[in-house]
């Protein structure tokens, strides 16, 4: 009951921070970025993965991340800040095959650069398409995140896909590969249309933006 409690203050106090979002900058190269300073999470995945329409549900704001059918819509580190300590970074997503081969390198590059050096990165936000499950892009964001002990959270996106038994299902696989390669990190459901597990992924939020 108290943990219960508990979870949908934090909830609660995650909404009312990322109802406050605003964008900032839609960054190129790392040295646009905000100075290294306060508190950051970033939003990893595959292209098309869901990451916009996420930190859009999780902000309760239904325009502040840009949505697109297209893939690759996302292709610059997008920064939102909640206040002036707190920032959520909405990254390029990986694996998009119409991306130039340079951009991709470049985008490799400098995602790399940012795992290594960005001290204000405090959480990794991994989206993953439930009907894919881990792919060989995903666990490289999850070696660096544990490379540099940073905490890593994932959601299996667009959960309303499957039944809800096959969702489950899948949940428990994923929690199985992580347990033997990446022990630190976590798995929900998560679905922006049935708002499956907004509020879980707030609590998280809640705690690596201490809130
Ligand atoms: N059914 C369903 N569709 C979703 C869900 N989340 C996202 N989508 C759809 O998936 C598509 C891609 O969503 P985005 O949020 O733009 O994905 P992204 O990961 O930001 O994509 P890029 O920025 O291109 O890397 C859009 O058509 C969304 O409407 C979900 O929970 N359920
Ligand atoms: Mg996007």
């Amino acid at each position: 009951m108290v943990n219960l409690q508990a979870g949908k203050n934090a909830a609660g106090r995650a909404l009312a921070a990322l109802g406050r979002a605003e964008f900032t900058v839609a960054a190129h190269a790392l040295k646009q970025l905000p100075p290294d300073q306060g508190v950051e999470v970033a939003c990893a995945g595959r292209s098309n993965a869901g990451k916009s329409s996420a930190l859009n549900a999780l902000s309760g704001r239904r325009d502040l991340a840009r949505v697109s059918k297209t893939p690759g819509r996302t292709q610059q580190l997008v920064v939102f800040e909640l206040d002036p300590e707190r920032r959520l970074v909405d990254l390029p997503g990986y694996g998009y095959a119409a991306v130039p081969g340079a951009l991709r390198e470049h985008w490799g590059e400098t995602l790399s650069r940012y795992f290594e050096t960005r001290v204000a990165l405090k959480g990794l936000l991994l989206a993953v398409d439930i009907r894919r499950g881990l792919g060989e892009h995903d666990r490289s964001m999850l070696f660096f995140a544990a490379s540099r002990d940073l905490p890593a959270h994932i959601l299996l996106t667009k959960a309303d896909k499957l039944g809800r038994g096959a969702a489950g299902e899948v949940l428990r696989t994923v929690r199985k590969e992580l347990a033997a390669e990446f022990p630190q990190t976590t798995a929900q459901l998560f679905s922006v249309p049935a708002k499956t597990g907004v509020d879980e992924a707030r609590v998280v939020l809640a705690q690596w933006l201490a809130l």
